[in-house]
């Protein structure tokens, strides 16, 4: 009976510990969502001291990782965030590999620049030679996963003559929509209940997930941008 007595102690001790180290593996580093100070980190939870929002936990690079296929660390790929399409469908950003992507973070409440980013987008599309465009995907993320439900997305599409096969919209969770801008530097923030500030940039992915080019900015010449998609196209086709 003594004995059993210390088997039982000797485990709680055990699982205390183990509890102790994950969560010291938890206790990690916090970040601003936006930025504000750069790449500073701090040591505990808490807001920001310049935006006050509250600080996130810098995730480890590799948490969110799935099996390294022949992904490269930097590949897209390696995010593993569920997401849902205008259709309804959920996918992971996996499921979009073996296109060359050009992506764009907008909001369909927005009356400001995200329509500009749309035209932006569908002026992209048009200048891509019509043997190619097969091989192009386009790809709508939105920063309201709140409001842009897959029907509204749907509707937006239809509103905008948007979809057609090339085009993807996408409703991420805001943890994963905020993880994504992270990986593109885009920054956003809601500014009233039904606004937000955001980064107007356009991103061009290879096939494998690895960003090759960014355009920033509204209506800007998207010369560079065309040039870097046919040329990632051609790439991966020869
Ligand atoms: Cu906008």
């Amino acid at each position: 009976m003594k004995t059993m007595k210390y088997i039982i102690h000797f485990a709680l001790i055990l699982a205390t510990l183990v509890a102790c180290q994950t969560e010291k593996k938890q206790a990690q580093v916090y970040q601003c969502p936006m930025a504000c100070e750069g790449t500073k980190t701090f040591d505990s939870a808490g807001s920001c001291g310049v935006c006050k929002m509250d600080l996130e936990v810098l995730s480890d690079a590799h948490a969110n990782t799935v099996a390294a296929e022949d992904l490269s660390d930097t590949s897209i790929f390696n995010l593993t965030s569920t997401w849902h399409t205008e259709e309804g469908t959920a996918i992971a950003l996996n499921d979009l590999k073996g296109k060359t992507l050009v992506m764009v973070m907008i909001y369909t409440s927005c009356k400001a620049a995200c329509p500009r980013l749309v035209a932006d987008m569908r002026n992209i599309e048009k200048k891509i030679p019509e043997n190619l465009v097969n091989d192009v995907h386009f790809v709508m993320v939105s920063i309201d996963p709140e409001t842009d439900t897959p029907e509204r997305l749907q509707a937006f599409a239809e509103e905008n003559y948007m979809d057609g096969e090339q085009w993807t919209f996408l409703q991420g969770t805001p943890s994963s929509v905020r993880e994504f801008a992270n990986v593109l530097a885009v920054k956003y923030k809601q500014i009233t209940p039904i606004d937000f500030s955001h980064s107007n940039i356009i991103s061009v992915f290879d096939p494998g997930g690895e960003l090759i080019h960014q355009q920033e900015g509204l209506g800007v010449d998207n010369k560079e941008t065309i040039t870097a998609i046919i040329s990632t196209v051609k790439k991966s086709n020869s």
